[in-house]
């Protein structure tokens, strides 16, 4: 009998429920040594936490986290609240024993991350794993591009071309919601989703960012007020008005460790792109690209091949031999959103059970929170800002 992994989830929301798709789904897919089993779902609100509790599949539905992490029937804390309790809440979940998921980004600051590192490098000696959230290195197309970058099939790294494209709140009249608010999510575009090309460039390149230059820019500075709960594109409860605190646009130039230059632009006004995660990677021996609104595929260009008949190759990533693939459908039949989430739970199960640092870990988080840092600075000075000088 496989022995359980009792999993504890704070938050319900739209990353709640990605991640409850996940804990449900991974062990009927994946042969794991461990049975996540989906305990207690925690939220604030008592009645609307039992309704997603029974919606999403967790037994037990509690309003009090703290309770929660301190409960000796929980193995593992899942954090799927805003940015701004995500520090709190991972140090005490790993001071009581609890290896942590934490959604991205790790944290509003970096010295909350630094805070968060501590706390998981102390539990780490106990057998205690930390792992954050970027779930999109976990799609299989964007891993088999990290994959031919490590096998040298590009050659030397010159370029990476990185872009998340949104248009959620090109709307003025789109509500004021969390995610718009600098002391709940820390900042706007730029950590929301430009964290997710940043993880994307640096995992695929196997390379960190030195040093940035950028800018960033609030199109819209007041909103409509929103409901507490609203989501992505809730609406509006009142004709009042807030200020929007974060950016909605970020755009930087890096310069790698390895020597590669890359061009970052994040956006959520960006017409008509609901979810363009791209990104190009440029070497001397070939190219990689891909796009998440076609997240299937992968584009291959081998500088190898006879010039008369070389061009980029549009791979279908559906094959078994592709990463993560074999546990699912034969070859031509696709994989959506939701999956990548089930990968990162089948991926931080198998880090627990094996007693490895996950990747991303921590530390990763918190140098990530630091290019973020760095990138807000350099927008500040309009300056170049080295990555580790950068300071909260
Ligand atoms: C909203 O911008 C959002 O949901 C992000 O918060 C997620 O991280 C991203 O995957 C999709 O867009």
């Amino acid at each position: 009998m496989t022995p359980e992994l009792r999993i504890a989830m704070i938050g319900h929301e739209f990353m709640g429920s990605a991640h409850s798709q996940a804990w449900r789904v991974a062990p009927r897919f994946f042969d794991l040594p461990l049975r996540p089993v989906m305990a207690v779902l925690c939220g604030r609100d008592p009645g609307r936490t039992r309704a997603a509790a029974d919606r999403l599949g967790w037994a037990e539905a509690a309003t009090d986290w703290r309770a929660v992490v301190e409960r000796d029937d929980v193995d593992v804390v899942d954090i799927c609240a805003p940015g701004d309790t995500h520090a709190e809440i991972a140090v005490a979940a790993l001071a009581a024993g609890k290896h942590v998921l934490c959604e991205k980004p790790l944290a509003n600051t970096v010295a909350e991350a630094e805070a968060m590192v501590a706390e998981a490098d102390r539990a780490a000696a106990s057998g205690v794993r930390a792992m954050v959230g970027f779930t999109y290195r976990r799609v299989p197309a964007l891993s088999l591009a990290r994959d031919l970058v490590a096998r040298g099939r590009l050659g030397r790294v010159h370029h990476v071309r990185a872009q998340y494209l949104q248009d959620w709140i090109v709307d003025p009249a789109a509500p004021l919601s969390w995610r718009l608010q600098k002391e709940k999510a820390g900042s706007g575009a730029l950590g929301d989703i430009g964290a997710h090309i940043v993880d994307a460039a640096q995992f695929v390149l196997g390379d960190t960012i030195a040093e940035v230059c950028g800018t960033m820019e609030t199109f819209v500075t007041e909103r409509p007020l929103a409901a507490e709960h609203s989501g992505l594109s809730g609406t509006a409860v009142s004709d009042r008005t807030g200020p929007v605190t974060v950016d909605d646009a970020a755009l930087f130039l890096a310069r790698f460790t390895g020597g590669a230059l890359g061009s970052f632009e994040a956006t959520r006004f960006a017409s008509g792109r609901k979810n363009a995660l791209r990104i190009e990677v440029n070497g001397s021996a070939g190219s990689v690209a891909f796009d998440f609104e076609d997240m299937n595929v992968l584009h291959f260009f081998d500088g190898g091949e006879d010039a008369a008949v070389a061009g980029f190759r549009r791979i279908v990533v559906t094959e078994p031999d592709h990463p993560y693939v074999g546990a699912w459908w034969p070859p031509g039949h696709v994989l959506g959103y939701e999956h990548a989430f089930t990968h990162q739970a089948v991926d931080f199960v198998r880090a627990i059970a094996a007693g490895v640092d996950p990747s991303p870990s921590f530390g990763d988080g918190l140098r990530l929170q630091r290019v973020l840092a760095a990138v807000e600075a350099s927008a500040a000075s309009r300056a170049w800002q080295a990555v580790e000088a950068s300071a909260a």
